[in-house]
């Protein structure tokens, strides 16, 4: 009976709606598997966007699931190394402007853990793939912040980078994660410009808080670069997600365009670039540039970066010291479910 079904039985109805979805839409239409495909695709380069109940390919789905719930672990494990500075901002204004941002980036990854949810998979499995390591989240987040011009490094860098590949994830065809993106992308710029914003103010301080501005850059440039992952060629998953829409832009187009887009404020800041082999290309219009660390960047994903133990240990504690508010909530949810029985029973 639908009056006692909690959140995550709630969670299993919607993925009976939609595998009854697809059989009336089979039994309704007469259609195989493959026509509804067809259709499917169609609706894709016709620029419809796919909705929760929508019929839709197993294998977008499952992709679906795998890039929206690394995108949701990234904002959450991305609040630890700024949520470390929170303590150690330089004035109360800077305090309470990273204090927010932090706060930011849990939403982004409650949206974002929502909208996975609506392709009928539950949040603590999602939540363990992350804790056993079979998830993912952005490799930029196993580096430490080690200094206060990380803080600005980090809003300028990684959230000017995340914006870049969010801005085309706007245009993506799946519509939860379209319209998660919208917003998300607002907050963004809000955070990249406090980044700078701290940037230029190191870097027209003292020679120390120069020094420091330059360093920041230095450690987090390139692991920036790799946040739009590996080289197209290399990609094991374009191909799909570019035919689904998934994915709008290639990896590579959106890192060309952090990477044109960065040089000037790099310039601008008086600061030196950390890729020396960095030349504009008249003909093509952009930057030619240095080739990244591909072995850091294997290495990092799979585990092995300078932060992951400490990153994932982190979210087990906070995890497991957060159990008794998920037993409030659900206990709660219980109580008013039964009252609810109760008035309806007696009425
Ligand atoms: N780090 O076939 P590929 C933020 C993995 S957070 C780790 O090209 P795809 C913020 C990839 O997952 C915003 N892993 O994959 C928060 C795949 O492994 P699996 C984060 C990476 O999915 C707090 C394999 O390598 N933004 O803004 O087509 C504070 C092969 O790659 C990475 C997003 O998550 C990486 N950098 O393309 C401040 C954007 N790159 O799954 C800021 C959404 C690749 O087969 N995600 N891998 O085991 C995407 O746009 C795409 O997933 C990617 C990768 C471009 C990242």
């Amino acid at each position: 009976m639908i009056h006692s079904v909690d959140l995550y039985s709630k969670n299993r109805i919607i993925k009976v709606v939609n595998i009854l979805t697809t059989g009336e839409e089979m039994t309704k239409y007469n259609k195989s598997e493959a026509e509804l495909e067809a259709i499917f695709q169609q609706k894709i380069d016709s620029e419809q966007k796919i909705e929760p109940k929508d019929w839709m390919p197993e294998a977008y789905r499952k992709n679906l699931i795998r890039q929206m719930s690394q995108h949701a672990h990234s904002e959450i494990i991305g609040m630890q190394p700024e949520g470390n500075f929170i303590t150690r901002a330089p004035s109360l204004r800077r305090k309470t402007v990273l204090l927010s941002k932090v706060q930011d980036e849990g939403g982004h990854g409650l949206y974002l853990y929502s909208a996975t949810e609506t392709l009928g998979i539950e949040r603590s499995e999602l939540i363990s793939a992350l804790q056993s390591g079979q998830a993912k989240y952005a490799s930029i987040f196993n580096y430490p912040a080690q200094t206060w011009g990380d803080m600005g490094a980090i809003g300028w860098l990684v959230d000017g980078a995340a914006i870049v590949n969010q801005v085309s994830l706007q245009r993506t065809s799946y519509g939860p994660y379209a319209r998660g993106m919208i917003r998300i992308c607002k907050e963004e710029s809000f955070h990249q410009r406090q980044g700078y914003v701290i940037m230029m103010e190191l870097a027209k301080g003292t020679p120390a808080q120069k020094q420091m501005a330059q360093d920041s850059l230095n450690r987090f440039y390139w692991p920036s670069l790799m946040m739009f992952g590996p080289h197209d060629s290399e990609s094991a998953h374009s191909a799909k997600s570019m035919k689904w829409k998934i994915k709008r832009e290639t990896n590579d187009d959106l890192r060309q365009k952090f990477i044109d887009q960065t040089a000037p404020q790099i310039a601008y800041l008086g600061l030196e670039h950390p890729d020396k082999d960095l030349v504009w290309n008249e003909e093509k219009g952009q930057h030619d540039s240095g080739e990244i660390d591909w072995e850091e960047f294997y290495a990092v994903i799979n585990g092995n970066g300078h932060s992951n133990r400490q990153r994932i240990q982190h979210h087990v504690k906070a995890h497991e010291e957060g159990a008794w508010v998920r037993d409030a909530m659900s206990e709660y949810k219980q109580k008013k479910l039964q009252r609810k029985i109760n008035a309806e029973t007696a009425a």
